[in-house]
Protein backbone atom coordinates (compact mmCIF):
# COMPACT_ATOMS: atom_id res chain seq x y z
CA UNK A 1 0.00 0.00 0.00
CA UNK A 2 1.28 3.06 -1.06
CA UNK A 3 1.74 5.88 1.96
CA UNK A 4 2.91 9.75 1.63
CA UNK A 5 6.19 10.50 2.57
CA UNK A 6 6.79 13.07 5.65
CA UNK A 7 5.29 16.44 5.39
CA UNK A 8 8.13 19.53 4.60
CA UNK A 9 9.96 19.97 7.34
CA UNK A 10 8.30 21.30 10.80
CA UNK A 11 11.64 22.92 12.66
CA UNK A 12 13.29 24.69 9.79
CA UNK A 13 17.09 25.11 11.36
CA UNK A 14 19.65 27.31 9.14
CA UNK A 15 22.95 26.50 9.04
CA UNK A 16 24.01 30.07 10.42
CA UNK A 17 22.17 28.74 13.49
CA UNK A 18 23.95 25.87 13.59
CA UNK A 19 27.46 27.81 13.32
CA UNK A 20 26.21 30.42 15.32
CA UNK A 21 28.86 31.29 17.90
CA UNK A 22 31.85 29.84 15.88
CA UNK A 23 34.21 31.62 14.26
CA UNK A 24 34.81 32.72 10.77
CA UNK A 25 34.80 29.77 8.61
CA UNK A 26 37.69 30.87 6.69
CA UNK A 27 39.80 28.24 5.53
CA UNK A 28 43.68 29.18 5.68
CA UNK A 29 46.21 29.33 2.56
CA UNK A 30 49.16 27.10 2.35
CA UNK A 31 51.06 27.15 5.60
CA UNK A 32 48.22 29.42 6.88
CA UNK A 33 47.70 31.23 9.90
CA UNK A 34 46.58 30.14 13.20
CA UNK A 35 43.01 30.52 14.09
CA UNK A 36 41.80 30.09 17.85
CA UNK A 37 38.87 28.55 19.60
CA UNK A 38 37.35 24.91 19.57
CA UNK A 39 34.21 24.61 17.82
CA UNK A 40 32.30 24.08 20.53
CA UNK A 41 29.33 21.00 19.65
CA UNK A 42 29.35 18.15 21.64
CA UNK A 43 29.70 14.81 19.81
CA UNK A 44 27.03 12.04 20.20
CA UNK A 45 28.28 9.22 17.78
CA UNK A 46 26.43 5.98 19.53
CA UNK A 47 28.17 3.47 17.37
CA UNK A 48 31.21 5.05 18.91
CA UNK A 49 30.46 2.92 22.97
CA UNK A 50 31.15 -0.33 24.03
CA UNK A 51 28.12 -2.46 24.51
CA UNK A 52 26.55 -0.19 26.38
CA UNK A 53 22.78 -1.06 27.07
CA UNK A 54 22.68 -2.88 23.67
CA UNK A 55 20.94 -5.79 24.00
CA UNK A 56 23.67 -8.73 23.19
CA UNK A 57 21.86 -9.80 19.87
CA UNK A 58 22.67 -6.26 18.13
CA UNK A 59 26.14 -6.24 19.85
CA UNK A 60 27.01 -9.03 18.00
CA UNK A 61 25.92 -7.80 14.60
CA UNK A 62 27.89 -4.89 14.97
CA UNK A 63 30.71 -5.66 17.59
CA UNK A 64 33.31 -6.29 14.20
CA UNK A 65 31.73 -4.63 11.92
CA UNK A 66 34.01 -1.85 11.05
CA UNK A 67 30.98 0.79 9.75
CA UNK A 68 28.31 0.08 12.33
CA UNK A 69 31.02 0.20 14.95
CA UNK A 70 33.75 3.48 15.49
CA UNK A 71 35.79 1.21 17.53
CA UNK A 72 35.56 -2.09 15.50
CA UNK A 73 36.64 0.56 12.69
CA UNK A 74 40.93 0.75 14.13
CA UNK A 75 40.54 -3.16 13.94
CA UNK A 76 38.41 -4.86 11.49
CA UNK A 77 38.48 -4.70 7.62
CA UNK A 78 35.62 -5.00 5.26
CA UNK A 79 36.02 -5.66 1.64
CA UNK A 80 33.61 -4.59 -1.56
CA UNK A 81 33.30 -6.58 -4.97
CA UNK A 82 31.68 -4.97 -7.51
CA UNK A 83 29.28 -6.66 -8.99
CA UNK A 84 26.30 -4.50 -9.63
CA UNK A 85 26.75 -1.88 -12.30
CA UNK A 86 23.25 -1.21 -12.93
CA UNK A 87 21.01 1.77 -11.80
CA UNK A 88 17.67 2.57 -11.50
CA UNK A 89 17.42 6.46 -10.15
CA UNK A 90 19.76 9.06 -11.13
CA UNK A 91 21.51 11.31 -8.28
CA UNK A 92 22.63 15.02 -9.63
CA UNK A 93 26.16 14.08 -7.91
CA UNK A 94 26.97 11.19 -10.04
CA UNK A 95 28.18 10.30 -12.97
CA UNK A 96 27.92 6.66 -14.42
CA UNK A 97 31.38 6.48 -15.77
CA UNK A 98 32.35 5.87 -12.04
CA UNK A 99 31.34 3.90 -9.15
CA UNK A 100 27.95 4.86 -7.61
CA UNK A 101 28.36 7.60 -4.92
CA UNK A 102 25.69 6.88 -2.34
CA UNK A 103 28.93 4.63 -0.85
CA UNK A 104 31.57 5.74 -2.53
CA UNK A 105 33.17 9.24 -3.91
CA UNK A 106 32.70 10.26 -7.67
CA UNK A 107 35.59 10.11 -9.76
CA UNK A 108 36.56 6.53 -8.39
CA UNK A 109 35.88 3.09 -11.24
CA UNK A 110 36.01 0.18 -9.81
CA UNK A 111 36.53 -3.21 -11.54
CA UNK A 112 33.54 -5.05 -12.07
CA UNK A 113 33.23 -8.82 -11.57
CA UNK A 114 31.03 -11.73 -11.98
CA UNK A 115 29.55 -13.48 -8.36
CA UNK A 116 31.50 -16.20 -9.18
CA UNK A 117 34.61 -13.65 -9.86
CA UNK A 118 33.41 -12.11 -6.75
CA UNK A 119 33.23 -15.13 -4.12
CA UNK A 120 36.95 -16.14 -5.37
CA UNK A 121 38.23 -13.02 -4.40
CA UNK A 122 36.63 -12.74 -0.99
CA UNK A 123 38.39 -16.15 0.21
CA UNK A 124 41.49 -14.94 -1.29
CA UNK A 125 41.01 -11.53 0.97
CA UNK A 126 39.75 -13.41 3.97
CA UNK A 127 43.46 -15.83 3.79
CA UNK A 128 45.36 -12.55 3.64
CA UNK A 129 43.78 -10.44 5.53
CA UNK A 130 42.09 -11.89 8.59
CA UNK A 131 40.82 -8.62 9.89
CA UNK A 132 37.98 -8.84 6.82
CA UNK A 133 34.42 -9.49 8.77
CA UNK A 134 32.19 -7.89 6.23
CA UNK A 135 31.74 -8.45 2.57
CA UNK A 136 29.58 -5.65 1.27
CA UNK A 137 27.72 -5.00 -2.02
CA UNK A 138 27.92 -1.49 -2.44
CA UNK A 139 27.94 -0.83 -6.45
CA UNK A 140 29.12 0.40 -9.10
CA UNK A 141 25.47 0.80 -9.50
CA UNK A 142 22.47 -0.29 -7.24
CA UNK A 143 23.26 -3.48 -5.59
CA UNK A 144 19.02 -4.64 -5.91
CA UNK A 145 18.95 -2.78 -9.46
CA UNK A 146 21.15 -6.13 -10.22
CA UNK A 147 19.35 -8.38 -7.69
CA UNK A 148 20.10 -11.78 -9.49
CA UNK A 149 24.05 -10.58 -9.10
CA UNK A 150 24.10 -9.77 -5.51
CA UNK A 151 22.22 -12.43 -4.37
CA UNK A 152 23.94 -15.25 -6.41
CA UNK A 153 27.33 -13.52 -5.06
CA UNK A 154 26.01 -13.81 -1.55
CA UNK A 155 24.96 -17.28 -2.15
CA UNK A 156 28.18 -18.19 -2.81
CA UNK A 157 29.91 -16.71 0.02
CA UNK A 158 27.85 -17.99 2.53
CA UNK A 159 28.68 -21.32 1.49
CA UNK A 160 32.64 -20.89 1.05
CA UNK A 161 32.74 -18.83 4.16
CA UNK A 162 30.06 -18.40 6.81
CA UNK A 163 31.44 -16.81 9.52
CA UNK A 164 31.43 -13.35 6.86
CA UNK A 165 29.08 -10.70 7.90
CA UNK A 166 26.65 -9.77 4.86
CA UNK A 167 26.45 -6.19 3.97
CA UNK A 168 24.74 -3.95 1.20
CA UNK A 169 23.97 -0.35 0.67
CA UNK A 170 21.04 0.59 -1.70
CA UNK A 171 19.48 3.81 -3.05
CA UNK A 172 16.01 2.37 -1.41
CA UNK A 173 14.02 2.19 -4.66
CA UNK A 174 14.10 -1.60 -5.20
CA UNK A 175 14.16 -2.24 -1.59
CA UNK A 176 10.74 -3.59 -0.33
CA UNK A 177 11.18 -6.16 -3.50
CA UNK A 178 13.54 -7.25 -2.05
CA UNK A 179 13.27 -7.66 1.57
CA UNK A 180 12.39 -10.98 2.33
CA UNK A 181 15.48 -12.19 0.25
CA UNK A 182 17.46 -10.00 2.01
CA UNK A 183 16.44 -11.74 5.38
CA UNK A 184 15.95 -15.01 4.02
CA UNK A 185 19.80 -14.45 2.97
CA UNK A 186 20.91 -13.65 6.71
CA UNK A 187 21.83 -10.14 5.60
CA UNK A 188 22.12 -7.98 8.66
CA UNK A 189 23.41 -4.73 7.93
CA UNK A 190 21.61 -2.34 5.04
CA UNK A 191 22.47 0.73 4.40
CA UNK A 192 19.60 2.94 2.74
CA UNK A 193 20.76 6.52 1.11
CA UNK A 194 17.86 9.11 2.30
CA UNK A 195 19.07 12.22 1.53
CA UNK A 196 15.40 14.34 1.78
CA UNK A 197 11.45 13.00 3.37
CA UNK A 198 10.65 16.25 1.22
CA UNK A 199 10.00 15.59 -2.25
CA UNK A 200 10.55 19.29 -3.25
CA UNK A 201 13.94 18.88 -2.00
CA UNK A 202 14.39 15.69 -3.40
CA UNK A 203 13.32 16.87 -6.77
CA UNK A 204 16.96 18.92 -6.68
CA UNK A 205 18.96 15.77 -6.05
CA UNK A 206 17.18 12.96 -8.18
CA UNK A 207 15.71 14.38 -12.04
CA UNK A 208 14.86 10.74 -12.55
CA UNK A 209 14.00 7.01 -11.39
CA UNK A 210 13.13 4.08 -13.61
CA UNK A 211 9.96 2.42 -11.74
CA UNK A 212 7.13 0.03 -13.15
CA UNK A 213 8.57 -0.17 -16.19
CA UNK A 214 8.76 3.54 -17.09
CA UNK A 215 10.88 6.66 -16.41
CA UNK A 216 9.29 9.02 -13.80
CA UNK A 217 10.72 12.61 -13.50
CA UNK A 218 10.58 15.74 -11.39
CA UNK A 219 8.65 16.17 -7.66
CA UNK A 220 6.91 12.77 -8.37
CA UNK A 221 10.05 10.66 -9.09
CA UNK A 222 11.14 11.76 -5.40
CA UNK A 223 7.76 11.09 -4.58
CA UNK A 224 8.22 7.30 -5.57
CA UNK A 225 11.74 7.35 -4.18
CA UNK A 226 11.28 8.49 -0.58
CA UNK A 227 8.10 6.72 -0.18
CA UNK A 228 9.47 3.16 -1.12
CA UNK A 229 12.86 3.95 0.78
CA UNK A 230 10.89 4.85 4.25
CA UNK A 231 8.88 1.50 3.58
CA UNK A 232 11.83 -0.18 3.21
CA UNK A 233 13.52 1.08 6.30
CA UNK A 234 10.28 -0.01 8.19
CA UNK A 235 10.07 -3.86 6.63
CA UNK A 236 13.96 -3.74 7.66
CA UNK A 237 13.24 -2.85 11.30
CA UNK A 238 10.55 -5.02 11.22
CA UNK A 239 12.51 -8.18 10.69
CA UNK A 240 15.30 -6.98 13.08
CA UNK A 241 17.56 -6.12 10.13
CA UNK A 242 20.13 -3.42 11.42
CA UNK A 243 19.50 -0.51 9.06
CA UNK A 244 22.05 2.56 8.72
CA UNK A 245 21.20 5.26 6.61
CA UNK A 246 23.50 7.81 4.19
CA UNK A 247 22.53 11.09 3.70
CA UNK A 248 24.80 13.39 1.37
CA UNK A 249 24.86 16.51 2.52
CA UNK A 250 24.44 19.37 -0.02
CA UNK A 251 24.82 22.80 0.86
CA UNK A 252 21.87 24.90 0.24
CA UNK A 253 19.74 21.92 -0.76
CA UNK A 254 19.54 19.46 1.63
CA UNK A 255 21.65 20.62 5.13
CA UNK A 256 18.80 22.02 7.47
CA UNK A 257 16.80 19.17 6.16
CA UNK A 258 18.95 16.37 7.25
CA UNK A 259 18.15 17.25 10.71
CA UNK A 260 14.18 16.06 9.77
CA UNK A 261 15.71 12.87 7.74
CA UNK A 262 17.36 12.19 11.32
CA UNK A 263 14.54 12.70 13.03
CA UNK A 264 11.95 10.46 10.35
CA UNK A 265 15.01 7.46 9.99
CA UNK A 266 15.07 7.27 14.04
CA UNK A 267 11.54 6.99 14.18
CA UNK A 268 11.19 4.14 11.62
CA UNK A 269 14.00 2.29 13.36
CA UNK A 270 17.11 3.37 12.04
CA UNK A 271 20.24 2.09 13.58
CA UNK A 272 23.01 4.47 12.41
CA UNK A 273 22.71 7.96 10.32
CA UNK A 274 25.68 8.94 7.94
CA UNK A 275 25.98 11.76 6.69
CA UNK A 276 29.03 12.36 4.53
CA UNK A 277 30.18 15.64 2.66
CA UNK A 278 28.66 16.20 -1.03
CA UNK A 279 32.04 15.56 -3.31
CA UNK A 280 31.69 17.35 -6.14
CA UNK A 281 34.07 18.41 -8.79
CA UNK A 282 33.66 19.98 -12.34
CA UNK A 283 36.19 17.08 -13.80
CA UNK A 284 33.78 14.25 -12.08
CA UNK A 285 31.47 15.66 -14.79
CA UNK A 286 28.11 15.29 -12.54
CA UNK A 287 25.66 17.81 -12.45
CA UNK A 288 26.08 19.29 -9.50
CA UNK A 289 30.19 19.38 -10.05
CA UNK A 290 29.17 21.31 -13.69
CA UNK A 291 27.18 23.74 -12.19
CA UNK A 292 29.37 24.72 -9.28
CA UNK A 293 27.75 22.81 -6.58
CA UNK A 294 29.91 23.19 -3.46
CA UNK A 295 30.53 20.85 -0.63
CA UNK A 296 30.54 21.74 3.05
CA UNK A 297 33.77 22.61 5.03
CA UNK A 298 34.42 20.25 8.04
CA UNK A 299 32.99 22.70 10.45
CA UNK A 300 29.37 22.89 8.47
CA UNK A 301 29.21 19.05 9.14
CA UNK A 302 30.07 18.56 12.55
CA UNK A 303 27.73 21.33 13.14
CA UNK A 304 25.25 19.81 11.06
CA UNK A 305 26.05 16.25 13.06
CA UNK A 306 26.52 17.59 15.99
CA UNK A 307 22.90 19.25 15.53
CA UNK A 308 21.53 15.54 15.26
CA UNK A 309 22.94 14.04 18.09
CA UNK A 310 20.07 12.68 20.13
CA UNK A 311 18.48 11.46 17.12
CA UNK A 312 19.54 8.69 14.93
CA UNK A 313 23.06 7.70 16.30
CA UNK A 314 25.79 9.08 14.40
CA UNK A 315 28.41 7.44 12.25
CA UNK A 316 31.66 9.81 11.30
CA UNK A 317 34.35 7.54 10.36
CA UNK A 318 32.91 7.32 6.60
CA UNK A 319 35.63 7.28 4.20
CA UNK A 320 32.96 7.07 0.87
CA UNK A 321 34.58 3.97 0.21
CA UNK A 322 34.84 2.39 -3.42
CA UNK A 323 32.54 -0.33 -4.86
CA UNK A 324 35.59 -2.36 -4.86
CA UNK A 325 37.66 -1.45 -1.39
CA UNK A 326 39.55 -3.92 0.71
CA UNK A 327 41.26 -3.27 4.02
CA UNK A 328 40.46 -1.07 7.01
CA UNK A 329 38.16 1.63 6.33
CA UNK A 330 41.01 4.25 6.20
CA UNK A 331 42.98 2.39 3.96
CA UNK A 332 42.81 0.84 0.31
CA UNK A 333 44.29 -2.20 -0.43
CA UNK A 334 42.39 -3.13 -3.81
CA UNK A 335 45.42 -3.06 -5.74
CA UNK A 336 46.56 -6.18 -4.42
CA UNK A 337 43.62 -8.38 -5.82
CA UNK A 338 42.59 -7.14 -8.79
CA UNK A 339 41.23 -9.60 -10.98
CA UNK A 340 43.99 -10.84 -12.90
CA UNK A 341 45.62 -11.64 -9.32
CA UNK A 342 42.73 -13.72 -7.43
CA UNK A 343 42.60 -15.68 -10.34
CA UNK A 344 46.26 -16.91 -10.23
CA UNK A 345 46.00 -17.25 -6.63
CA UNK A 346 45.59 -20.76 -4.85
CA UNK A 347 43.77 -19.71 -1.64
CA UNK A 348 42.09 -22.15 0.75
CA UNK A 349 39.71 -20.68 3.91
CA UNK A 350 41.12 -21.30 7.17
CA UNK A 351 38.70 -20.46 9.91
CA UNK A 352 40.89 -21.13 12.75
CA UNK A 353 43.23 -18.16 11.94
CA UNK A 354 40.55 -15.91 11.45
CA UNK A 355 39.07 -16.78 14.83
CA UNK A 356 42.68 -16.65 16.47
CA UNK A 357 43.02 -13.17 15.04
CA UNK A 358 39.65 -12.13 16.11
CA UNK A 359 40.37 -13.46 19.56
CA UNK A 360 43.47 -10.92 19.82
CA UNK A 361 41.68 -8.04 18.98
CA UNK A 362 39.19 -8.83 21.84
CA UNK A 363 41.73 -9.13 24.26
CA UNK A 364 43.20 -5.86 23.07
CA UNK A 365 40.10 -3.56 23.00
CA UNK A 366 39.38 -5.53 27.12
CA UNK A 367 42.79 -3.57 27.67
CA UNK A 368 41.89 -0.67 25.56
CA UNK A 369 38.55 -0.55 27.45
CA UNK A 370 40.60 -0.59 31.14
CA UNK A 371 43.32 2.00 29.72
CA UNK A 372 40.23 4.05 28.52
CA UNK A 373 38.93 4.32 32.33
CA UNK A 374 41.60 4.93 33.63
CA UNK A 375 42.27 8.04 31.43
CA UNK A 376 38.92 9.18 31.65
CA UNK A 377 38.99 9.47 35.66
CA UNK A 378 42.07 11.83 35.22
CA UNK A 379 39.73 14.45 33.21
CA UNK A 380 40.11 17.61 34.17
CA UNK A 381 36.49 19.38 34.34
CA UNK A 382 36.59 22.26 32.35
CA UNK A 383 34.61 23.88 29.92
CA UNK A 384 36.92 23.69 27.16
CA UNK A 385 36.53 21.43 23.99
CA UNK A 386 39.49 20.91 21.59
CA UNK A 387 40.12 19.54 18.20
CA UNK A 388 43.10 16.85 18.17
CA UNK A 389 44.39 15.23 14.97
CA UNK A 390 45.89 11.97 15.11
CA UNK A 391 48.06 10.08 12.75
CA UNK A 392 47.66 6.05 12.87
CA UNK A 393 47.75 3.40 10.78
CA UNK A 394 45.08 1.02 12.62
CA UNK A 395 44.96 -0.98 16.01
CA UNK A 396 43.54 2.21 17.88
CA UNK A 397 46.88 3.48 18.38
CA UNK A 398 48.86 6.49 17.34
CA UNK A 399 51.44 4.55 15.32
CA UNK A 400 51.90 6.57 12.07
CA UNK A 401 54.77 9.08 11.44
CA UNK A 402 53.36 12.56 10.58
CA UNK A 403 54.96 12.29 6.41
CA UNK A 404 53.61 8.99 5.67
CA UNK A 405 49.65 9.47 6.90
CA UNK A 406 47.54 9.81 3.83
CA UNK A 407 44.27 10.74 6.86
CA UNK A 408 44.29 12.46 10.05
CA UNK A 409 41.48 10.92 12.17
CA UNK A 410 40.46 13.72 14.34
CA UNK A 411 39.25 13.87 18.34
CA UNK A 412 37.09 15.92 20.16
CA UNK A 413 38.38 16.31 23.61
CA UNK A 414 36.75 17.95 26.65
CA UNK A 415 35.59 16.94 30.42
CA UNK A 416 33.66 14.33 28.77
CA UNK A 417 36.35 12.18 27.04
CA UNK A 418 37.66 11.88 23.69
CA UNK A 419 35.41 10.86 20.89
CA UNK A 420 36.02 10.26 17.20
CA UNK A 421 34.61 13.12 15.28
CA UNK A 422 36.17 12.55 11.48
CA UNK A 423 38.72 12.02 9.84
CA UNK A 424 40.26 14.05 7.15
CA UNK A 425 42.50 12.82 3.86
CA UNK A 426 45.54 13.80 2.55
CA UNK A 427 48.12 13.29 0.57
CA UNK A 428 51.41 12.27 2.25
CA UNK A 429 54.00 15.20 3.61
CA UNK A 430 57.05 12.85 2.58
CA UNK A 431 56.54 11.95 -2.00
CA UNK A 432 59.60 10.26 -2.11
CA UNK A 433 61.31 10.47 0.69
CA UNK A 434 61.12 14.48 0.32
CA UNK A 435 58.65 16.64 2.35
CA UNK A 436 57.31 19.90 0.32
CA UNK A 437 56.10 22.96 1.45
CA UNK A 438 52.62 22.77 -0.42
CA UNK A 439 51.86 19.30 1.21
CA UNK A 440 52.53 21.08 4.82
CA UNK A 441 50.16 23.64 3.24
CA UNK A 442 47.68 21.13 2.03
CA UNK A 443 47.58 19.19 5.67
CA UNK A 444 47.29 22.31 7.44
CA UNK A 445 44.15 23.08 5.70
CA UNK A 446 42.91 19.63 7.17
CA UNK A 447 43.37 20.09 10.23
CA UNK A 448 43.25 23.68 10.54
CA UNK A 449 40.85 23.16 13.16
CA UNK A 450 42.97 21.03 15.66
CA UNK A 451 44.93 22.37 18.47
CA UNK A 452 47.38 19.60 17.92
CA UNK A 453 48.25 16.31 15.64
CA UNK A 454 49.35 13.26 17.55
CA UNK A 455 52.12 11.20 16.01
CA UNK A 456 54.70 8.66 16.03
CA UNK A 457 57.09 10.95 14.83
CA UNK A 458 57.99 13.93 13.02
CA UNK A 459 60.86 15.70 10.84
CA UNK A 460 61.72 19.30 11.53
CA UNK A 461 60.52 20.80 8.98
CA UNK A 462 56.83 20.20 9.28
CA UNK A 463 57.41 20.52 12.78
CA UNK A 464 57.88 23.85 12.52
CA UNK A 465 55.46 24.76 9.98
CA UNK A 466 52.51 23.03 12.33
CA UNK A 467 53.94 25.28 15.32
CA UNK A 468 53.47 28.47 12.97
CA UNK A 469 50.20 27.53 12.01
CA UNK A 470 49.11 27.00 15.46
CA UNK A 471 48.81 22.93 15.82
CA UNK A 472 51.33 21.32 18.09
CA UNK A 473 53.12 18.53 16.86
CA UNK A 474 53.17 16.05 19.75
CA UNK A 475 55.78 12.55 19.51
CA UNK A 476 55.03 12.07 22.89
CA UNK A 477 52.44 9.11 22.49
CA UNK A 478 53.93 6.97 19.76
CA UNK A 479 52.56 3.68 19.83
CA UNK A 480 50.06 4.19 23.10
CA UNK A 481 46.14 4.36 22.25
CA UNK A 482 45.10 7.28 20.98
CA UNK A 483 42.00 7.69 23.40
CA UNK A 484 44.60 7.98 26.75
CA UNK A 485 46.42 9.56 24.57
CA UNK A 486 44.05 12.24 23.30
CA UNK A 487 43.00 12.99 27.23
CA UNK A 488 46.29 12.97 28.59
CA UNK A 489 47.05 15.88 26.23
CA UNK A 490 44.04 17.38 26.79
CA UNK A 491 44.62 17.59 30.76
CA UNK A 492 47.87 19.13 30.03
CA UNK A 493 46.39 21.13 27.78
CA UNK A 494 44.22 22.80 30.25
CA UNK A 495 46.51 23.21 32.81
CA UNK A 496 49.02 25.50 30.52
CA UNK A 497 45.60 27.18 30.25
CA UNK A 498 44.75 27.61 33.70
CA UNK A 499 48.75 28.29 34.50
CA UNK A 500 48.45 31.02 32.02
CA UNK A 501 51.04 29.56 29.39
CA UNK A 502 48.19 28.63 26.81
CA UNK A 503 45.38 30.78 25.50
CA UNK A 504 42.47 28.63 24.72
CA UNK A 505 40.73 30.50 21.78
CA UNK A 506 38.60 29.49 18.56
CA UNK A 507 40.49 27.92 16.05
CA UNK A 508 39.22 28.67 12.00
CA UNK A 509 37.68 25.96 9.93
CA UNK A 510 39.48 23.00 8.22
CA UNK A 511 38.71 21.81 4.53
CA UNK A 512 37.12 18.87 3.29
CA UNK A 513 39.53 17.62 0.48
CA UNK A 514 37.40 17.08 -2.91
CA UNK A 515 40.17 15.78 -5.33
CA UNK A 516 41.03 12.00 -5.87
CA UNK A 517 42.27 9.71 -3.21
CA UNK A 518 45.61 9.17 -3.48
CA UNK A 519 46.24 5.54 -1.52
CA UNK A 520 49.87 4.40 -0.54
FE1 LIG B 1 30.49 -1.59 2.78
FE2 LIG B 1 28.75 0.15 3.45
FE3 LIG B 1 28.55 -2.27 4.34
FE4 LIG B 1 30.42 -0.69 5.24
S1 LIG B 1 31.13 0.66 3.54
S2 LIG B 1 28.38 -1.68 2.25
S3 LIG B 1 28.24 -0.42 5.50
S4 LIG B 1 30.70 -2.77 4.56
FE5 LIG B 1 31.37 2.03 5.49
FE6 LIG B 1 32.60 2.56 3.25
FE7 LIG B 1 31.31 4.48 4.54
FE8 LIG B 1 30.02 2.60 3.36
S5 LIG B 1 33.09 3.37 5.24
S6 LIG B 1 31.30 4.06 2.35
S7 LIG B 1 29.64 3.36 5.41
FE1 LIG C 1 24.77 6.95 -9.06
FE2 LIG C 1 24.40 5.45 -6.90
FE3 LIG C 1 22.73 7.50 -7.42
FE4 LIG C 1 22.68 5.28 -8.92
S1 LIG C 1 22.15 5.44 -6.73
S2 LIG C 1 22.67 7.40 -9.66
S3 LIG C 1 24.86 4.71 -9.02
S4 LIG C 1 24.91 7.66 -6.90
Amino acid sequence: MDRKPDAAPSAFVSLEALLAGVASADVPEPGGGCGTSSAGGKASCGSSAGQGDMPDEVWNKVKNHPCYSEEAHHHFARMHVAVAPACNIQCNYCNRKYDCANESRPGVVSERLTPEQAAKKVVAVAATIPQMTVLGVAGPGDPLANPKKTFKTFELVAETAPDIKLCLSTNGLALPDHVDAIAAMNVDHVTITINAIDPDVGAKIYPWIFWDHRRIIGREASEILIRRQLEGLEMLTARGILAKINSVMIPGINDEHLIEVNKAVKARGAFLHNIMPLISEAEHGTVFGLAGQRGPTARELKALQDACAGGANMMRHCRQCRADAVGLLGEDRSDEFTTEKIMEMDVSYDLSARQAYQALVEKKREEAAVAKADAMAALPDADISILVAVATKGGGLVNEHFGHASEFQIYEVSSDGALFVGHRRVDHYCQGGFGEDSDLGDIVRAINDCVAVLVSNIGHCPKEGLAAAGIEPVADYALELIVPSAIDYYGKYVAAVRAGIRIHDTRGDASIRQGAFVQG
